[in-house]
């Protein structure tokens, strides 16, 4: 089967979904002609395997207000892939989820959870539900509404969800004390759960730490480093936030964030000061972006327009992190960031950067970093709270960011070792599709035809 075989498959059976075949084109381009040297694989029909989830839940969520109105909401788990691990994965809570996101999401965690090296299958879910504006009480409620469904198809050895989109630590005390009633029994069947009751030090800060400890590799390649570079970030929710901390205690300069109503530039840069009101205003107050710029002399706010690309690509700088959404960066953005020679974008979002943006990224020799290999610090130290909550014990802060930054370098060497051994050298789009594909093929082939 060559690509345009595979992609007719897959288009055919998902035609109402555009992110999940955007996913599985972009690992299909990059294992495909990978697939050349193992013919066993081919035969076995192993990538045409993974992109049908092994299992698939879709289920109604009901729930009551604080004036007592009844709302409908989807709930939804993709159960992607477990030929190497039990399923893992975030839950996002976002009006936008639908299957389609969901299953790209949950494809791109099969690759993502194999390249971390902890031995973690695929999966994703969440729901349609938006958190914008509801109260303490209705997070709650629906939480616990969710979870009386979820519950039954999740566990510890099973599948172990965590934070996405729309959901962090508040969120997974809800679900987890849920399940934790429902059940009858206190295991780690979540990651990302808070410290004193089985959380690990360092996962809240893993996957923006760990998209700077990639970029820092990434730089040094060319003999560089994060100093005095200055950083372009989107977002300003829990990647956004820990990928400038980072790059501050790196001696770079983070120059903006951004919300969905639209971004600041502060062209002196984050200080550990101005962070901790972002922080407090995200995640404590629930607050908009804009409200930096009034609280800050100097800082520039821009509501972002529906346009055909994001001025905040077009700020001149050494690095790009996009941290917010998929397709957030687009072929007029990555042009933009062309002209303005950008060494380097680092994905901490999954899938931010459309086909053609990625293209105009590589074609004009710009380090791309996907997010299946740049963001993975934050499943791999998920994948560390396991470990512990399995030993029944606890890391220190310097063991567990110890491990992710060795976690993070692995990752790196083994992309830039699959894309030089299957000839695109320094390619880290390639290296990682096709070294996180041949590890979960192995186990697949190994197991059957199940
Ligand atoms: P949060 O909910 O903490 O923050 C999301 C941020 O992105 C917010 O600033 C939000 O703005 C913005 N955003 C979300 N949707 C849109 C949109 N459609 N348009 C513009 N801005 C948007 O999520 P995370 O920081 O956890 O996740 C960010 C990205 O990183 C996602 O792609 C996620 O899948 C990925 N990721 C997360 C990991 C984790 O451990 N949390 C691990 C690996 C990847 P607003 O508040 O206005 O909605
Ligand atoms: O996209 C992701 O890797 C996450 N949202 C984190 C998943 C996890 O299980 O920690």
């Amino acid at each position: 089967m060559n690509s345009n075989n595979l992609l007719d498959f897959v288009k055919l059976r998902n035609s109402h979904e555009p992110e999940f075949i955007q996913a599985v084109e972009e690992v299909a381009l990059s294992v495909l002609p990978a697939l050349e040297k193992h013919p066993d694989l081919r035969k076995l029909k192993i990538l045409e395997r993974t992109t049908e989830p092994e299992r698939l839940i879709s289920f109604r969520v009901s729930w009551l207000d604080d004036k007592g109105e009844v709302h409908i909401n989807r709930g939804y788990r993709v159960q992607m892939n477990s030929a190497i691990g039990p399923y893992k994965g975030g839950l996002r809570f976002h009006p936008t989820v639908n299957q389609s996101v969901l299953k790209f999401l949950a494809f791109e965690q099969i690759f993502k959870n194999a390249l971390t090296g902890v031995p973690m299958g695929g999966g994703k879910g969440g729901s349609d539900f938006d958190p914008k504006g509801k109260s303490e009480n209705e997070i709650m409620k629906f939480c616990q509404a969710f979870m009386s469904e979820l519950s039954r198809h999740i566990g510890h050895r099973l599948d172990v969800p965590a934070g996405d989109i729309g959901v962090g630590g508040r969120e997974i005390g809800y679900m987890f004390g849920a399940y934790k009633k429902i059940k009858n029994e206190f295991t780690g069947v979540f990651t990302g759960k808070g410290i004193g009751w089985g959380g690990s030090l360092i996962r809240p800060e893993a996957t923006g730490y760990g998209l700077i400890y990639f970029a820092e590799n990434m730089l040094q390649t060319k003999g560089q480093s994060m100093k005095d570079k200055i950083c372009l970030v989107s977002g300003s929710g829990n990647v956004a936030q820990y990928a400038i901390e980072k790059i501050i205690q790196l001696g770079g300069k983070a120059v903006t964030a951004s919300d969905s109503n639209g971004y600041v530039y502060d062209e002196a840069g984050f200080t550990t000061e101005k962070l901790a009101f972002l922080m407090d205003l995200k995640n404590n107050r629930r607050g908009r972006i804009k409200e930096y710029a009034d609280a800050f002399a100097g800082v520039k706010y821009f509501e972002t327009k529906a346009t055909d690309h994001n001025p905040l690509w077009s700020i001149p700088a050494h690095c790009a992190f996009p941290c917010a959404t998929q397709n957030e960066l687009n072929e007029k953005d990555a042009n933009n960031l062309v002209k303005n020679k950008v060494l380097l974008v680092g994905e901490g979002a999954n899938m931010p950067t459309t086909p053609e943006g990625i293209n105009v990224l590589i074609d004009n020799g710009i380090m791309y970093a996907p997010g299946k290999a740049s963001n993975a610090g934050g499943v791999a130290t998920s994948g560390l709270e396991m470990t512990q909550n399995f030993m029944g014990t606890n890391w220190t802060r310097e063991e567990v960011d110890a491990k992710l930054h060795a976690i993070m370098k692995n990752i790196h060497e083994t992309c830039l070792a699959a894309a030089k051994e299957y000839g695109k050298p320094g390619n880290y789009m390639h290296g990682a599709n096709i070294a996180g594909f041949l590890k979960v093929a192995r186990a697949m082939q190994a197991q059957g035809v199940i």
